[in-house]
């Protein structure tokens, strides 16, 4: 195995790593530049804030239950060591806090308690959850493989349940076909990138599953990531975990479910529906319009500047737990 380690890491990560919205048309958004960037500097209003000394990965211990199925040795990911949770809660994506890996301070403007998660559309018992509620489903401890779309990868203990206990609780109707999944948002608090501004993007995000991969018992809602409740950079209270799709498929920060017949229109899809399929399952075949996707940089225990590069697995190496979902042409 063989450690890269990169010396100017800034200009390189900047070099290596294209950011999911690097295609964005920069005239379109400098016309509105000024006078948004000077309403949310006005804007004031009482947040929590991160200072010196605020711990990046702290959290409630959380119990839960190894589920071996996804263990490093013998489960399905002895090929690759944890990621060290320092990295994890500092290297992040979280637009609506910024459009760099850097946002973990700025994160802490989200006041997770009290939280409310609205499941309803096409359900025989639509209800919410709060965060008691949450804690109620039997959590489970799953270490997966995590591979971002900017071809990034890492290795994440998640505690959480299966989606599909959510599904057995409200009942979905046989009309529902796809999942609607909101993240939180309120520009007060969300205040997103610099660049580009913010109010030109299509908040709130919003990821989407068929109903079908939604019940597959590898999709999974993380409240909890290395024995505690999830840090606000990671999508504390609720995100979900979708461990054979690209990351952004992965929505942070849940306020609302719902069931709909309809294929939801996706935050990264509508801003390019060329780069960001509904589906994006990792297929290291299918390239990103602007780069490949075969290999990936497995971002080390160490730190985030050091990485190995390793071959991309197919379906990130589930596929013996997800291939039956999908009609792929033999290669
Ligand atoms: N609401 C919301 N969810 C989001 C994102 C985001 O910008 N906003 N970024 C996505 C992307 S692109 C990735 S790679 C993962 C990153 O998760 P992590 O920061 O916990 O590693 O979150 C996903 N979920
Ligand atoms: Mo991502």
């Amino acid at each position: 195995m063989v450690l890269i380690r990169i010396l100017n890491s800034w200009h390189l990560s900047e070099a290596a790593v294209t950011p999911e919205a690097a295609f964005l048309d920069r005239r379109r958004f400098l016309k509105g530049a000024i006078a948004t960037g000077i309403a949310a500097s006005l804007m004031g209003c009482q947040r929590p804030t991160a200072t010196d000394d605020t711990d990046p990965t702290a959290g409630s211990p959380l119990q839960a239950t190894r589920n071996p199925r996804f263990d490093l040795d013998g489960g399905m990911l002895g090929d690759r060591p944890l990621t060290s949770e320092r990295v994890a809660a500092t290297y992040n994506n979280f637009y609506e806090y910024g459009s760099n890996k850097h946002i973990w301070r700025k994160a802490q403007a989200l006041s997770i308690d009290p939280w409310k998660v609205e499941v309803g559309g096409m359900v025989a018992k639509p209800r919410s959850f709060d965060l008691d509620d949450l804690q109620q489903f039997p959590l489970e401890e799953r270490i997966y493989r995590f591979r971002c779309v900017e071809a990034w990868a890492m290795v994440v203990p998640w505690l959480g349940f299966p989606m599909k206990a959510l599904i057995d609780a409200v009942e979905p109707t046989s009309a529902a076909k796809f999942v609607r999944f909101t993240s939180y948002y309120d520009p007060k608090v969300t205040q997103g990138p610099a660049f580009p501004p913010s109010a030109y993007l299509p908040w709130p995000y919003v990821e989407g599953l068929r109903i079908e991969e939604m019940t597959n018992d590898l999709a999974f809602f993380a409240i909890g990531i290395y024995g505690h409740t999830l840090p606000k950079q990671h999508g504390a209270p609720i995100r979900m975990v979708v461990p054979w799709k690209y990351g952004f498929k992965g929505a942070k920060s849940i306020a609302r479910i719902e069931f709909t017949d309809q294929q939801p229109e996706t935050y990264w899809n509508t801003i390019s529906p060329g780069e960001y399929k509904f589906e994006a399952n990792v297929e290291p075949d299918v390239p990103h319009p602007r780069w490949s996707q075969a290999t990936e940089r497995l971002i080390s225990a160490q730190d985030e500047f050091s990485w190995e590069k390793r071959p991309t697995l197919l379906y990130n190496g589930y596929g013996e737990a997800v291939a039956d979902l999908y009609d792929r042409r033999a290669i």
